[in-house]
């Protein structure tokens, strides 16, 4: 005979699983306040990796070369399955991945503002291989350890892909500024373009943020948005230098007293607006996944279809 848990035994026993650093499980009780939450952030995450697709995915018919083209279909590919992965473990919270599409391409949940920027130049691709991703690994290797499993687990793998996505960038920056004087242009242009989004990345200052707090209590993020901005600029820019381009902020500088750089203020009034959906591409890139999904829906008839018929043949 099993006994029945109450409530209460239910929440001390989530409250000891976190306290303890370990893992919550599909199985586990958890507060509709954790679960909200991540499946928000799975959501959006999600979201970004399957939008993140199209800045990218505009110049794989125009790359360069064989090569660079081979390089970026794999790049974008990969990108479509962090979203799948991240779709499946927002299932296992209970969400249903027709729903999130669905609230995906009516504008009622977000993905990330950088996606909202355009691809002018093929100098695009490195950069948002480098600032963009090398952005999201910053942010996302704490999420390896975060408290709910699936998620910290997906976080392993899509770490990884980011890692040789960042570094197949850098590699193309390194070559085009060994190249002409057009392609170096090209390459301080992009740069110039993609650095203040990038920042935009981590969230809301932390002042504004409504969720780090209770994200942090329940272990979903190990570091506020500030803590990781401040880890990006550091990270970045000594690479920067390496590559021989200037980052477009005036006052960045090392600081010996806090032992980090210091940097300008983020221009936040852009990243609201972006948000809120009036950034450069926000109505193409919803317009984009919209018409893709409608595209798909024969294919998604389809499956149901012979999964049907499969079940009545058993
Ligand atoms: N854009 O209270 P907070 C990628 C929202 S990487 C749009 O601070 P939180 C890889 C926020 O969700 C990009 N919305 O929120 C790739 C919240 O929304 P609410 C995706 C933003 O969750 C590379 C509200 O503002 N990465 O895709 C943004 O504690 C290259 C208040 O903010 C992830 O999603 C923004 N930039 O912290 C793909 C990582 N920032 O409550 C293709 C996982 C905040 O109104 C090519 N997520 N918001 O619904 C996280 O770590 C967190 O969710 C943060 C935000 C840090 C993004």
């Amino acid at each position: 005979m099993t006994a029945t848990l109450s409530e209460k035994d239910l929440e001390q026993h989530f409250e000891h699983t976190i306290e303890k650093d370990q893992r919550i499980e599909p199985r586990d009780w958890v507060p509709e306040g954790y679960r909200k939450t991540m499946i928000r952030q799975i959501a959006q995450h999600a979201h970004s990796e399957i939008i993140g697709m199209q800045p990218e995915g505009n110049w794989i018919t125009r790359a360069p070369s064989l090569r660079r083209k081979a390089i970026l279909l794999a790049k974008v590919q990969d990108e479509a399955g962090h979203g799948l992965y991240l779709y499946s473990a927002a299932e296992t919270l209970g969400a249903d991945r027709a729903d999130l599409t669905e609230k995906l391409i009516t504008g009622r949940q977000k993905y990330s503002s950088i996606f909202n920027y355009p691809t002018l130049t093929f100098a695009d691709v490195g950069a948002i291989g480098w600032l963009v991703d090398g952005a999201a690994i910053c942010n996302q290797v704490p999420l390896c350890r975060s408290s709910y499993g699936p998620y910290a687990r997906a976080m392993i793998r899509i770490c990884k892909e980011e890692s040789f996505h960042q570094r197949q960038a850098y590699e193309l920056l390194m070559t085009m500024m060994k190249g002409t004087q057009a392609q170096r242009d090209m390459v301080q242009d992009a740069v110039n373009r993609f650095w203040w989004p990038s920042l935009m990345m981590f969230g809301p200052p932390d002042a504004e943020s409504a969720n780090t707090a209770q994200s942090m209590a329940w272990k979903i993020k190990r570091h506020t948005n500030d803590e990781l901005r401040q880890r990006f600029v550091d990270m970045t820019v000594p690479q920067a230098e390496a590559l021989g381009v200037t980052l477009p902020d005036p006052d960045l500088k090392w600081n010996a007293e806090r032992g980090h750089y210091d940097f300008g203020p983020v221009d936040w009034d852009e990243m609201k607006q972006v948000v809120a959906g009036n950034g450069p591409c926000n109505a193409e890139r919803l317009a984009r996944r919209r018409q893709a999904h409608e595209d798909g829906a024969w294919v998604r008839e389809a499956a149901a279809a012979h999964a049907r018929k499969m079940a009545e043949a058993k």
